[in-house]
């Protein structure tokens, strides 16, 4: 085999062939399903006459061409690995193919596959070229007809996009539906599913007075896991009118929840598939998290139908254009649903652990790369939650009023059209008189700015001066970066009033808070007319995708978590305080001395336990430790044990001083209400199990008793599991044991609720987890075929359970390359996300780097699919 090669941004032309209209027919068989389709052609008017005509398709077995009726002759066309050739065409023709597929043999769930028996399609980014040869390009639009044939006893329910036109009976016991879509729409949107499903039905009057029928299709067994998906999709059409002035553009809108799916879901025109995990919900199978996640997974998929759909991209490369805009859009979304503030703190602390990671790792890239191997690998965090930050400091920058007004003249200038990254910025710039010719940069620059800030406050002249120096590190193939245009939102927060105090810069008064923008590699700003010492608050809300560091002493942090206005950066404080503390834990736990408690962060968490603090969900936010992922993303070496044993010490620690008023936060937060995904219980729920995990940190009788009563009492998922996983990761087997059994025989037969059993074991920190892992790989209910349990299990190890899976005797990175060398061959997109934790194998010692670079040594001996190649080269780079 070749070794796959990259594709160029630069190298885009326009497609050669534009598709006026498309017909499709299947007819569906689980090892030979018959694909017809008939394509209206005609040649761009730029290109010449002869130009061949170039189809792709994979793994298609062509049974029948013919050109304006006409079959072609052997000498006509040609069909290679990556699709078909037809030499001479007209200037305008009707092209009919007939090919058939093998859904059931389909393990890579790209295409048509097979999931518990239902058809159904992925075609994002290059899956159509898997059902039929087509020029599988987003910039080839055409509105489609699609008629789905099969067995009408088995598969009562044919769907596609668009809206029914036709059905009937046909022989031999089959039926057929035919679907039309008006709208012009990309491959990568088209949707077929095909299966026994029950359907829930609701309704939406649009704005303009229309009245669009709400279909979600399921399995009979999750009928009553459907209710909070649809009430989450009527408030997420609701918002996007309010707020966008976006309503919906056809009669019918479906989802349908599939079990096997590589990603959570999929905005295909009018009939987005979900994956089972992020679509079904009950109070006594799915976690608040969960429950949060499908409302805001449901929304993103909806707010597709314009930001990608309607508008769609010109070519891959401008993935973050729908992808970036489409998660800012349903952050906002989510924000304005629930607890905004707290929204902000779980997408900052999961980008900063997460992306940050990826940023610094070998595979960094733009939010707009300018060169792929394989697209698959391109659905990351960067395109996806960077673009969202560049998006939200768009709309920081230009203001609400004129994003808005750019998003207008975006969605109306570029309606049925493929279009660029710069084409949504343009709109932006246009619609608010901004230069963001620098600001663009932040696309093709690839890496995480850091800003060292110094300031220096000057009573005499009553001046605080501010120095901003901005630096972003090499990644690879990218060594030399230039400034970027950083806005900086910021306070100055007086030490004697605990206020913030009035700006002025350059004889200009701001107000009290207010964005400064960084343009130069360094940049000195002076605020005038400032009484009193402060402590500067940088960077509030997150306002841009930096690491910022400023000289914090550990009472400026204490102070700032105490005073500043800016919720964000209250808890941001804390978070800094207790890094500083765990830093030197961590030496201690290295140097094998003693480790002692930092008492100003015990009293810094008593303060906060003191101060009142209205919003429950962020008062338990404030009570988090960071994570032991964000905790190593800070050292410059990683050294999981220490990482563990020191935040373990101060949760213990803290625990011990603070026991009273933690059992107090639990006795107050408790309730018996019935269960309600509102705001409110999701909140005193969080503020309860954050207080249980610190009794259970020093499993003391009350904690104990606790976490069990919590268990028993089997009130909803979100009690039930955290007290479970409290009790796995805690000590006492005598009472997790029979705990785990009676959860895992209780939930056998429910794949969603397995997947939490097997995580929750899996990220045991415990010696002996290696073992339970390979165990729970026989289990019945685990499959390698199935992208959820993977995640669950494997992905869980890998990714959560730093000690066990970096073990000093390398056996955690072995049997994570070797499910993924058996992964290449079955679903390469997921064996190549599998990776991931491998390739950071240069923030570690060098035992561990030899032997995990000694693993990407193996994966890359086997012939590899195009995915897992592209990865493992970067790794070993
Ligand atoms: N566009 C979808 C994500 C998605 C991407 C690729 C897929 O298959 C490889 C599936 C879904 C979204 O943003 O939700
Ligand atoms: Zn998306």
């Amino acid at each position: 085999m070749s070794e796959p090669q990259p594709i160029y941004l630069s190298d885009y032309r326009p497609p050669a062939y534009r598709v006026i209209r498309t017909e499709l027919s299947f007819d569906l068989d689980p090892a030979a399903t018959r694909v017809k389709a008939r394509l209206h052609l005609e040649r761009h008017p730029e290109r010449e006459a002869g130009t061949p005509l170039e189809l792709d398709g994979e793994q298609l077995d062509l049974k029948a061409i013919a050109i304006d009726g006409q079959v072609l002759g052997e000498d006509e066309y040609a069909v290679g690995e990556a699709g078909l050739i037809v030499h001479r065409v007209p200037q305008a023709f009707l092209l009919d193919t007939e090919v058939e597929v093998a859904p059931d043999a389909n393990t890579a769930l790209s295409g048509l596959y097979r999931s518990s028996g239902m058809y159904c399609t992925q075609c994002e980014a290059e899956g159509f070229r898997r059902i039929t040869f087509y020029p599988d390009r987003p910039d080839v639009m055409a509105p489609f007809s699609t008629t789905v044939i099969g067995d009408a006893a088995t598969l009562p329910v044919l769907l596609s996009n668009g809206n029914p036109v036709e059905r009937g009976e046909l022989p031999g016991g089959r039926h057929f539906v035919t679907w039309e879509d008006p709208h012009p729409k990309p491959s990568y949107l088209f949707a077929l599913v095909a299966g026994d499903l029950e359907k829930v039905e609701d309704r939406f009057t649009t704005m303009s007075g229309r009245e669009v029928t709400l279909q979600l299709f399921v399995e009979e067994e999750n009928l009553d896991k459907t209710d909070h998906a649809m009430a989450s999709l009527k408030r997420a059409m609701t918002w996007d009118e309010q707020t966008y002035g976006r309503e919906y553009d056809l009669d019918l809108f479906m989802i349908v929840a599939v079990n096997d799916f590589n990603m959570g879901a999929m905005e295909n025109k009018g009939l987005n598939i979900f994956n089972s995990a992020a679509v079904l919900t009950h109070p006594d199978t799915a976690t608040d998290a969960a429950f949060q996640r499908v409302e805001s997974i449901v929304a993103h998929e909806y707010f597709h139908n314009w930001s990608g759909n309607r508008v769609t991209c010109r070519d891959w490369f401008q993935l973050s254009l729908k992808e970036g805009f489409t998660v800012f859009r349903d952050q906002c979304f989510s924000a304005d649903t629930n607890s905004a503030p707290v929204k902000r703190i779980e997408d900052v602390s999961f980008f900063r652990t997460a992306q940050f990671a990826e940023d610094a790792g070998p595979t960094a890239h733009p939010v707009r790369p300018d060169h792929y191997i394989e697209i698959g690998n391109f659905y990351t965090l960067t395109i996806y939650e960077k673009g969202a930050e560049i998006v939200r400091m768009l709309s920081n920058l230009v203001g609400e009023e004129a994003f808005r007004r750019g998003s207008d003249l975006y969605f109306s200038r570029f309606d049925g059209q493929a279009v660029t990254i710069e084409d949504f910025v343009d709109c932006m710039a246009e619609a608010s008189g901004e230069d963001l010719g620098q600001f663009l940069r932040w696309y093709s620059q690839a890496g995480t700015p850091e800003i060292d800030a110094h300031g220096e406050y000057d009573y005499a002249n009553a001046e605080y001066r501010l120095v901003l120096r901005q630096r972003t590190p090499a990644t690879p193939g990218q060594a030399e970066k230039q400034a970027l245009h950083i806005p900086v939102r910021l306070g100055l927060v007086g030490t004697k009033s605990g206020r913030d105090l009035p700006l002025t810069l350059d004889g200009e008064a701001l107000g009290t808070d207010a964005v400064i923008h960084l343009r130069e590699d360094e940049q000195e700003f002076v605020f005038t007319e400032v009484s009193e010492a402060p402590v500067p608050s940088l960077g509030r809300g997150f306002s841009a995708p930096v690491k910022l560091h400023f000289p914090y002493g550990r009472e400026d942090l204490a102070f700032l978590q105490a005073h500043d206005s800016d919720g964000f950066n209250r808890w941001d404080a804390g978070q800094r305080l207790a890094l500083l503390a765990l830093d030197d834990l961590i030496a201690a736990h290295r140097n094998g001395v003693e480790k002692v408690m930092d008492p100003r962060v015990v009293e810094a968490f008593r303060g906060v336990l003191e101060a009142r603090i209205d919003d429950k969900a962020v008062l338990a936010q404030m009570l988090t430790l960071p994570s032991e992922a964000y905790i190593a993303e800070q050292q410059p070496l990683v050294d999981v044990d220490a990482i563990h044993a020191a935040r373990t010490f101060v949760k213990q620690s803290l625990a011990a001083s603070l026991r009273d008023d933690f059992l107090r936060l639990y006795e107050q937060n408790r309730s018996e209400a019935p269960y309600a995904p509102q705001p409110e219980q999701i909140a005193a729920r969080s503020l309860k199990n954050v207080a249980l995990s610190y009794l259970m940190a020093i499993e003391d009788e009350a904690g104990l008793e606790l976490a069990q009563a919590q268990f028993a009492a089997n009130h909803n998922m979100t009690d039930v599991r955290h007290a479970l996983t409290l009790l796995v990761h805690g000590s006492r087997g005598d009472i997790a044991d029979p705990a785990l059994k009676a959860f895992g025989e209780k939930w056998v037969h429910d794949p969603l609720v397995m997947d939490q059993w097997f995580s929750l074991q899996v990220t045991r920190p415990q010696a002996d987890v290696l073992d339970r892992v390979k165990f729970l790989m026989a289990h019945p209910a685990f499959s390698l075929k199935n992208p959820n349990r993977v995640r669950a299990l494997i992905g869980a190890f890998a990714n959560q359970n730093p000690v066990n899976f970096h073990r000093a005797d390398g056996k955690g990175y072995r049997l994570l390359a070797d499910t993924v060398i058996e992964l290449n061959r079955l679903n390469p997109e997921i064996a190549a996300r599998l990776i991931t934790p491998l390739t950071r194998w240069a923030r570690f010692d060098e035992t561990r780097q030899e032997l995990m670079k000694a693993e990407l040594e193996r994966i890359r001996a086997e012939e590899l699919s195009p995915n897992v190649y592209e990865v493992v080269e970067k790794a070993l780079a």
